[in-house]
């Protein structure tokens, strides 16, 4: 991913015309684009391939299989045009191996989700989360998700990643995190999906929010 804007929508609405239209729109102001289960079960998988000629894609498919099942979902989604796939950490080295093998075959990337944003992720996921960032460091991945809701573990999650991977990081907006806290927190990129899909100027809304990153990089 070109670091540019430092902002990825999530563009998780289910009709194909919207999801074109908005994609067009704030081309140039993203520097990708998200997509996951909502678009792609609403309107096929033909969707990933038509958006990622605009801006780079990321499946956000957050794989979570045995290795072969893996590597089964990730060279679909591949062969459909992503950039980039999610998967998960904790069904192991293994399984994280292989998706790391088909992205290096596909030439492309995988981001490992180490905490997720939302308050669930305090009952089972918090626990484990600095041994998924351990061993996302130790495999070859992209990057990390780490939850923009919680600034302070976007910053230990990078003390144990180091400064050779990148951290994506949603939670910014609809679900109380803020973009400069999360860039200032060491994120690479924070990934916004309400706060620009429902606004009534897309476009506007990732213009402002980019400016709220440039703004926290400048200080
Ligand atoms: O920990 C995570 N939190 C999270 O919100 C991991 C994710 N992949 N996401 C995704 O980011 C979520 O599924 C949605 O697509 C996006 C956040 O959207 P919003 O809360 O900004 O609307």
């Amino acid at each position: 991913m070109i670091k540019d804007t430092r902002l990825i929508l999530a563009l998780d609405v289910t009709d194909r015309q919207q999801a074109l239209k908005i994609a067009q729109s704030v081309k140039g102001h993203v520097d990708a684009i998200k997509i996951g289960y909502p678009l792609v079960l609403a309107t096929g998988k033909d969707i990933i391939g038509e958006i990622a000629e605009m801006v780079p894609v990321i499946a956000d498919f957050k794989v979570a299989d045995i290795p072969n099942t893996d590597r089964l979902i990730c060279e679909e989604v591949f062969r459909a045009g992503a950039d980039a796939v999610i998967v998960h950490a904790f069904t192991g080295s293994d399984s994280l191996n292989m998706c790391v093998e088909v992205a290096e075959e596909h030439g492309t990337e995988i981001y490992v989700v180490t905490e997720m944003s939302h308050p669930g992720a305090l009952d089972f996921m918090q626990r484990v989360a600095e041994d998924m960032a351990q061993m996302a460091s130790n495999a070859n991945v992209a990057g990390v998700v780490a939850p923009a809701t919680r600034p302070e573990r976007v910053k230990m999650i990078r003390s144990i990643i180091g400064d050779d991977m990148a951290i994506i990081s949603p939670g910014v907006g609809a679900q109380g995190g803020n973009a400069a806290d999360t860039i200032r927190a060491g994120a690479d990129w924070v990934i916004v999906g309400r706060s620009i899909y429902l606004a009534d100027d897309p476009k506007q809304a990732a213009i402002e929010i980019a400016k709220e990153i440039k703004d926290a990089i400048d200080q």
